[in-house]
């Protein structure tokens, strides 16, 4: 299948014991961005999202809910599902871990690991922790404020004892510090890879991966007393949501292995040194790249339903708008680091760099062109440019493959400032050429002037796509370009704004937002 030309970007499965809110709209954001600058780019792309429906934590919430689990879990995960539609991510496929599909995936694995002699019979007997479902040591354990003992992230754990079957990780470690020094960007960012790294060679222990004390969850193939571990079954619907175990269908000779998984840091190891040894010990590929962001706080505190304030991304759209929303959190915070939600910095830079720096110059470079030039894209001569039009244009047309790098990467922040350097530039050539006095003076050179500001537009909106799309077509509206012109094939000076093009009547894109939104409020 073909090989090239492919990508597939999985988010994490969210849990579904919990609201939606500003964390998971990030993650998978992050991944809307990727996909459509991937399918603009000419791949074939398929973006994963859904939820994580089994497990302890998931069935304590349905007990307490008076809900069966599944009732519960039905309910539950559609508030996920209208969450991604109302944020109009382009998702190619939604699961969830108690869809049949994943059912068969993994069992399938688990036949595979117990065939070639991973997984084996033992009881355990140690700490856990529901909220995180995870396992820890005892060396792994502090004492909260309320003398309660709590595992590294803060969650409460429980002392548990059953029979277990326990998976050889501690056969894996040497295999993944090979494969991560033969990959050294399959975890991003370096820090993160720096600390998979001294994780396993801190030493790697046999990880138990059943359960017996309840039975919200797969059952194994082999032992009916167990249900599947919640993150192996987890892990494993990255490759379900690719047709496996079919492994002829075209969808997983096509897409697998991913080529990105996005998550947040918290949930790092299980990404980074888990799955890709399951994958390994099942025979299949490990994922290309594990990339783990930062967390946000909200004013300053750590979001968290206890504090209540918990930011709900639909309420954040209704106040300042879907591509304001986008474009502050990818832009706000350089991407893997952690970061802050204010309303101040929210309404500061929708204002200064999307109403201003880029609206105003589209509106007032748009309204010249409608008044002055009989509302057509200007006439030109293509040979008459001046060393100032050449050199704004070529810094546009070199938008593509900057942005390309930086995507490469998942420097969503560094792309954006690369554009603004070129929206900044044009800002200047504006007030430095001053067309509206050439108007009189010299309109064959205004004309070269709007012309040269134009294409230029034209090239930032076409790859500022990916990160506003309904903004973006607006101002490709404006500008007349055809919905099947939008590609990135199209960017090129081969496919430049043909004179003569009538265009619509131009209208602001960005509205400036109010100061009470500045001042913040409940959101
Ligand atoms: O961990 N800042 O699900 P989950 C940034 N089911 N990102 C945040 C965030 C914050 N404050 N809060 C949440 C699980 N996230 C498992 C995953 S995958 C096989 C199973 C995002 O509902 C971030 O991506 O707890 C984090 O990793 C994820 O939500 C955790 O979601």
């Amino acid at each position: 299948m073909a090989e090239t030309k492919r990508y597939y970007v999985t988010t994490p499965i969210y849990y579904v014991n919990d609201s939606p809110h500003i964390g998971h709209a990030y993650t998978t954001l992050a991944c809307d961005v990727l996909a459509r600058f991937k399918r603009l780019d000419g791949y074939n792309v398929h973006f994963l999202t859904g939820t994580d429906e089994h497990g302890q934590k998931v069935a304590k919430s349905a007990a307490a809910a008076g809900m069966t689990p599944q009732a519960f879990t039905d309910k539950v995960s559609q508030n996920f599902r209208d969450l991604a539609d109302f944020m109009g991510y382009s998702h190619d496929d939604f699961i969830r871990t108690t869809e049949d599909r994943h059912t068969r995936a993994c069992q399938d694995i688990w036949q595979r690991l117990l065939e070639r002699d991973q997984v084996y019979l033992g009881s355990y007997a140690g700490w856990y922790a529901v909220r995180d479902e995870a396992f820890y040591a005892e060396d792994e354990l502090t004492t909260n404020a309320e003398g309660k003992k709590v595992g590294p992230s803060g969650a409460e754990v429980e002392w548990v004892e059953e029979p277990s079957y326990f998976f050889r990780l501690s056969d894996w470690g040497d295999r993944l510090m090979a494969y991560w020094e033969e990959n050294p960007d399959s975890v991003l960012p370096k820090s993160r890879m720096n600390e998979v790294k001294s994780f396993v060679k801190g030493g790697l222990e046999d990880i138990s991966v059943s359960r017996t004390s309840f039975d919200w969850g797969v059952p194994i193939p082999n032992d009916d007393e167990h249900i599947m571990y919640v993150w192996l079954d987890a892990l494993i619907n990255y490759v379900t949501a690719t047709g496996y175990p079919d492994l002829q269908s075209d969808r997983y000779k096509t897409f697998w292995p991913a080529d990105l998984h996005m998550v947040g840091k918290d949930i790092l190891r299980f990404h980074a040194v888990f799955w890709p040894a399951f994958l390994m010990a099942a025979d299949l590929e490990p994922p290309r790249r594990v990339y783990a962001h930062g967390w946000w706080t909200n004013e300053g505190e750590k979001i968290s339903k206890s504090i209540g304030n918990v930011i709900d991304p639909i309420d954040l759209v209704n106040r300042y708008g879907l591509d304001q929303v986008r474009y502050f959190l990818l832009r706000e915070v350089p991407f893997g680091n952690d970061g802050d939600f204010s309303h101040r910095a929210m309404v500061g830079r929708a204002n200064s760099e999307l109403a201003n720096d880029l609206g105003n110059l589209a509106q007032r470079v748009l309204s010249m062109v409608a008044k002055n030039c009989d509302g057509q894209v200007p006439a030109v001569d293509m040979n008459a440019f001046s060393g100032d039009d050449q050199a704004l244009m070529e810094s546009a047309y070199s938008l593509l493959p900057q942005v390309r790098e930086h995507m490469d990467v998942q420097t969503f922040h560094e792309a954006l400032e690369a554009v603004w350097r070129v929206i900044r530039a044009a800002n200047a050539y504006v007030d430095h050429q001053a067309p509206w006095k050439l108007r009189k003076e010299d309109p064959v050179r205004m004309n070269q002037v709007l012309y040269t500001l134009i294409e230029s537009i034209r090239q930032i909106a076409l790859v500022l796509q990916p990160y506003m799309p309904d903004s973006c077509a607006r101002m490709l509206d404006q500008l007349a370009i055809p919905v099947d012109r939008r590609t990135f094939e199209f960017m090129d000076a081969a496919h430049a704004l043909v004179c003569g093009t009538p265009l619509p009547r131009p209208e602001g894109v960005f509205p400036r937002l109010s100061d009470e939104a500045e001042d913040g409020g409940d959101v």
